[in-house]
């Protein structure tokens, strides 16, 4: 299509290439009541290899997407048995956002009143069914780049860069809904906050580069022996918290006391400068109601930890 219709330059092709690579595990749905409709725009999606899903009506369209929420992108008519699709599309909007899904609106109808109601009912974009397999293909690939874009930054805003680690912005975001789960659930969430040991005396002496170094090698060696499910964070500095959601005190104990014994023995940059850096840890009980207040617990805990002479866990 992409040469039939117009001429594509090296550079296009290559983006074109890369979006159909991508393609392979991105779900499309398409949900109109006329088979025939169906059954070409479903042929020609999938010659871009994307998974096409079908319904012929909006509550058909709603069941399959919460079984699929992966679906990365809707076409829906505007005409469909029961609801319109603006009405399909208003509810669709309740649950997804346009940070996790797209919604391309398509009639056959030239009513120029189309494109406006569609947009404000939630979708990104707009077609005619009469549209060319050329501009069908555009408008997908532009509207699942965009998405791809949105989780790219997403993951980039929710990371520490220095570190790689999840950041303070996913702790209250992501963890905190994790945390409202976890105790409705009637489940243990423990958080570990943990700190280097003098480490302001490490950069005096050392270098900010050496302080840097150790803490990528603290953050690697969390990483490494991280429980299943759980989640490392920078706090900032030389801080750092563990999600650690339903694992018992025993098993919190073990990772952190792994953890403090596994501490670099010469400065991460310079293997012949030697020096012994430790950790500090406190633990919060697991049952509090809130993060906020679990939180405020491994803080004063971590408090006690250095107050009674660092290198510890207090829990
Ligand atoms: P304590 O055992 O009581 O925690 O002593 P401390 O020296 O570790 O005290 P504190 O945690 O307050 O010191 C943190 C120091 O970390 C102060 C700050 O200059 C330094 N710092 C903060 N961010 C960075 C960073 O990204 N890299 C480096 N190298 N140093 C940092």
């Amino acid at each position: 299509y992409v040469l039939k219709d117009s001429p594509a330059s090296l550079g296009y092709l290559g983006e074109l290439v890369n979006r159909v690579d991508r393609n392979l595990n991105t779900k499309v749905m398409i949900v109109d009541d006329s088979s025939h409709a169906l059954a070409l725009l479903k042929k020609r999606l999938q010659l871009y290899c994307l998974q096409v899903i079908t319904a012929t009506s909006g509550e058909q369209a709603l069941e399959k997407l919460k079984q699929n929420p992966d679906i990365k992108l809707i076409i829906i008519d505007h005409l469909l048995p029961g609801a319109t699709g603006f009405e399909v599309m208003t509810q669709i909007r309740r649950t997804h956002s346009f940070n996790t899904l797209a919604v391309i609106g398509i009639s056959a109808t030239d009513d120029p009143a189309l494109t406006a109601k569609f947009l404000k009912s939630g979708a990104n974009d707009f077609l005619n069914k009469a549209c060319t397999p050329e501009e069908l293909m555009l408008r997908v690939s532009q509207n699942l780049n965009q998405l791809d874009r949105i989780t790219e930054l997403t993951e980039m805003a929710h990371r520490d860069p220095m570190t790689g680690l999840f950041n303070r912005r996913h702790l209250y975001n992501t963890v905190d809904k994790l945390h409202k789960d976890q105790i409705r659930a009637g489940k243990a969430m423990r958080y570990a906050m943990i700190d280097i040991d003098r480490f302001k005396q490490i950069n005096d002496k050392f270098g900010h580069e050496t302080g840097d170094n150790l803490i990528i090698s603290v953050a690697h060696r969390i990483s490494d022996l991280l429980p299943p499910k759980s989640v490392a964070i920078r706090i900032g500095g030389d801080e750092f918290c563990v999600a650690l959601p339903d694992i018992d005190e025993p098993t919190s104990k073990q990772f952190l006391s792994e953890l403090r014994s596994s501490m670099p023995v010469t400065d991460p940059g310079n293997d012949e400068r030697t020096f012994a850096p430790t950790i500090s840890v406190g633990l919060s009980a697991g049952h509090e109601n809130t993060m906020a207040s679990a939180l405020r617990v491994a803080d004063r805990c971590l408090y006690r930890a250095k107050k009674s002479g660092r290198n510890r866990i207090v829990t």
